[in-house]
């Protein structure tokens, strides 16, 4: 059983460890499940856990309209990740997803969080374009205005849940200004014509990943989240919610790596003793327990901080980014080392969690943007 000692540092309310627990209990039903099939895997598990009732943290509930708690995100993702890579992503995109509807959106566009938030319909980040990730200001697709339509043209790539979403929040150049403050958000629901899926992108950690064309897409002016050119802002604020969760699942996947090391360790004869009286051994399962701990830190930090109002948490959920998603890189290295020619077995766990981790210190912004962005902020820039 994973160490969740952490639950009872001051960052958390009793709903939280309730949160935890009932998660727990579910996940120990329900987890891990088949990945062969990964766009049936996470459609199911959309539906599983929107009728356990964990999606509602994932969105805000329209009819009575609180602040995400980010917290309970993160409580979410780490231990969905614990458990199951794939179940963590199923939930972390029907919240980034739909984030920018949640802080930004129109009563009638926040209609689509009562289907999000019950696992009846999934939904999509799309801002990566073929020639724009880290530099979101670059952006290339267009979203011309022709009378009470907007229409968007341009490709998007990277885009989890792409081909299964049933709704997606996408970023398209509307040319009030250069760069950054040129950008809008729409909301195109997946069967918009002229929206179709030019490619299905295969990753190490196979999930549902697309480049989409939208060619020529139509849709009503009412579909703008925001003012015309707050896309940018728009984007960034989402991020700086969702981007300690995703520190939170790398954080879940670390716990599980060093939860199999412990028990490897303490189970594997070697030199006529168990592999955890040798002092090398007693050294990596500090190193890792350690970052373990120091990421949980961060990660709860930042979310705290939000929870409590501060309108910016830039900084903070930066540097949980950043320190858990490479330090768990590093902790799932080591348990692999320890698991030897076990480590690199294909179905292992920790093999998995090999693959699972990498993906995480490029999406929702690489580490070296991480640093760019803590370097701007320390600097005050
Ligand atoms: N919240 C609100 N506003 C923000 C913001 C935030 N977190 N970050 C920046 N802004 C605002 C700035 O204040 C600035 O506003 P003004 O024009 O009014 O001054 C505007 O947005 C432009 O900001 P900036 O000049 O920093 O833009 P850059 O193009 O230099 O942005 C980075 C650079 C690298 C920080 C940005 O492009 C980024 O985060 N890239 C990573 C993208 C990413 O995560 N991609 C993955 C997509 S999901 S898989």
């Amino acid at each position: 059983m994973a160490d969740r000692s952490f639950l009872s540092w001051p960052f958390f309310e009793g709903r939280h460890r309730e949160h935890a627990e009932r998660l727990e209990a579910w996940c120990a039903q329900n987890l891990p499940v088949d990945h062969d099939d990964v766009d049936a895997a996470c459609k199911s598990l959309v539906a599983k856990l929107g009728e356990a009732g964990f999606l509602k943290a994932s969105a805000i509930d329209p009819a009575n309209p609180a602040p995400l708690d980010v917290r309970t995100l993160c409580i979410t993702r780490e231990t969905l990740a614990r458990h199951d890579g794939l179940a963590d992503f199923a939930f972390a995109m029907q919240g980034l997803g739909t984030g920018a509807i949640s802080l930004f959106g129109t009563p009638d566009q926040q209609k689509w969080l009562e289907k999000t938030r019950a696992g009846k319909a999934l939904s999509a980040f799309a801002l990566s374009e073929p020639r724009s990730g880290s530099d979101v200001a670059n952006m290339e697709m267009t979203a011309t205005r022709e009378g009470d339509h907007y229409v968007l043209s341009g490709e998007k790539t990277w885009i989890s849940n792409g081909s299964i979403a049933d709704v997606y929040v996408v970023f398209a150049r509307t040319g009030e200004a250069p760069g950054a403050r040129g950008i809008s958000a729409f909301v195109v629901p997946a069967d918009t014509p002229g929206l179709n899926v030019a490619d299905r992108l295969e990753v190490i950690a196979p999930h549902p990943l697309a480049r989409l064309a939208f060619n020529q897409v139509r849709v009503p002016a009412s579909a703008l989240i925001g003012k015309p050119g707050e896309g940018f802002k728009i984007a960034m604020s989402v991020l700086d919610v969702f981007r300690s969760t995703v520190g939170a699942a790398a954080l879940g996947f670390a716990r599980r790596a060093l939860d199999e090391t412990v028990s490897r360790a303490g189970s594997r004869q070697l030199f006529g003793a168990p592999l955890f009286d040798l002092q090398m051994v007693q050294g990596h399962i500090a190193d890792m327990a350690l970052d373990v701990d120091a990421a949980a830190l961060l990660i709860y930090r930042a979310a705290w901080t939000k929870d409590s109002g501060a309108p910016r948490v830039t900084r903070e959920a930066a540097m949980a980014k950043l320190f858990a998603t490479d330090k768990a890189q590093e902790v799932i290295d080591k348990a692999v080392q320890i698991h030897g020619g076990d480590g690199v077995k294909k179905g292992h766990i920790v093999e998995s969690l090999y693959r699972e981790i990498r993906a995480l210190r490029i999406y929702e912004g690489a580490s070296d943007v991480q640093k760019i962005v803590i370097a701007r902020q320390v600097m005050g820039a």
